[in-house]
């Protein structure tokens, strides 16, 4: 398929949006294997089925790489709780958050679990999603942390989507291990990483590195396993507080480190280093009222990556809208429209290590947005306004 008449933002470089005006592009299959101005397009792609855009706006599809999508209930309780005053560890310390939802998840069918996460994966895809990462951790039992990534991997047979699941049995202490958070990671945590190794189910190890969850040193161990499978890691770090997440995962040669609100321009330069993404979760900052800002400014200075994702949970961040995350990430963070884009596409690819997609170039894979805008600062510009044209996931529109 040859795409003529498009205004195309390549993402190049992470410098600038590589516009290219009167653009054209040539898929082959799944793959991209030219772009550029249609005047310089080669003649032996010039029998090729056209579409012309019209001068719409090209750029790559957009990747979630941080969401909770598979989960039981909702925390509609919880959110009427903090609104009279309650903080968001104070309802999980008393027995609400995540270990709520935990409960939920466990009770749920696997078929209920999947029908619920394809409501939110469908409104994802309907911005323009063509990869989404899923997280496992509101089983806190091996059951139940197999049966959510077993519906993870089912989202991908029901959906035109790209699935990564990450193994979060770190996330919190279940009831049934209260006071002992060791006992959990040898007995529960560290097995049912290997069991769901086993059956296939994992493409990253991520861990809850906080005050109400697990420090560096539990962290830590479950690492060492994550090494000895070959699987990355990625960390939930410094969100509410400083507790050496960030250093811990860079040390670790981490993905990412998400959420990283309160890290330290130490920690950039470490992170910078081992080449470790930060994500950026603006949905959970808005909905916990957070007041602490992550250091933007020294992710620039030490050229760490910055991604954008939802974080879409029932708890912290109800979010279903990349679009609007992009919008949260430039007015609460004061990210460029640039750098919002970058963090939706090419950096969200690399906090998943995947190196074939969220920019245009000959070789990515062919997942694609077409959108009726003129520039690509309008997309994180607009609130509640979703302008995608068209979708390409490998190749099909
Ligand atoms: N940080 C988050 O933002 C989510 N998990 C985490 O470790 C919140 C999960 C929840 O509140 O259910
Ligand atoms: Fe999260």
């Amino acid at each position: 398929m040859l795409l003529t008449n498009a205004t195309i933002a390549t993402l190049r470089t992470d410098d600038t949006f590589g516009l290219i005006e009167a653009g054209a592009v040539v898929l082959d299959g799944d793959r991209i294997s030219w772009v550029g101005a249609e005047r310089d397009l080669p003649d032996s792609y010039a029998s090729l089925p056209v579409r012309n855009l019209d001068g719409r706006l090209v750029t790559p599809a957009l990747i979630d790489c941080h969401t909770h999508v598979v989960f039981g209930g909702n925390r509609a309780a919880e959110f009427e709780q903090r609104l009279n005053g309650a903080s968001y560890a104070e309802v999980a310390k008393a027995g609400g958050g995540i270990v709520s939802t935990v409960k939920a998840t466990r009770a749920a069918d696997p078929e209920t679990l999947l029908a619920d996460a394809l409501t939110r994966v469908d409104a994802l895809i309907a911005e323009g999603v063509t990869v989404i990462e899923v997280k496992s951790g509101y089983g806190l039992d091996q059951d139940t942390e197999l049966k959510m990534l077993r519906v993870a991997r089912q989202i991908s047979a029901k959906r035109p989507v790209d699935i990564r699941t990450s193994f979060l049995g770190a996330h919190a202490v279940p009831p049934e291990f209260i006071g002992d958070p060791d006992a959990y990671i040898d007995t529960v945590c560290i097995p049912t990483l290997r069991a769901a190794h086993a059956e296939g189910l994992v493409d990253a190890v991520d861990g809850f590195c906080e005050g109400i969850a697990f420090d560096t040193a539990q962290i830590a161990r479950i690492f060492d396993v994550a090494r000895e499978l070959g699987l990355p890691v990625k960390l939930h770090a410094e969100q509410l507080s400083h507790m050496g997440g960030a250093q811990l995962a860079a040390r670790y040669g981490a993905l990412s480190a998400d959420h990283v609100e309160y890290t330290t321009e130490t920690d950039a330069k470490f992170m910078a280093k081992a080449g470790t993404v930060a994500v950026l979760l603006p949905g959970a900052f808005y909905t916990l009222r957070e007041t602490q800002s992550p250091p933007v400014e020294a992710f620039r200075t030490h050229r760490v990556p910055m991604a954008l994702a939802t974080d879409c949970n029932p708890g912290s961040s109800p979010l279903a809208s990349l679009l609007l995350a992009m919008n949260m990430g430039c007015t609460l963070f004061r990210l460029t429209p640039l750098e919002a884009l970058l963090g939706v596409t090419a950096h969200a690819a690399n906090a998943l290590g995947m190196t074939d997609r969220g920019r245009i170039a000959p070789g990515a894979q062919a997942d694609l947005c077409v959108w009726d805008v003129q520039h690509p600062a309008e997309l994180a510009y607009r609130i509640g306004f979703n302008p995608l044209h068209a979708r390409i996931f490998r190749g099909q529109l």
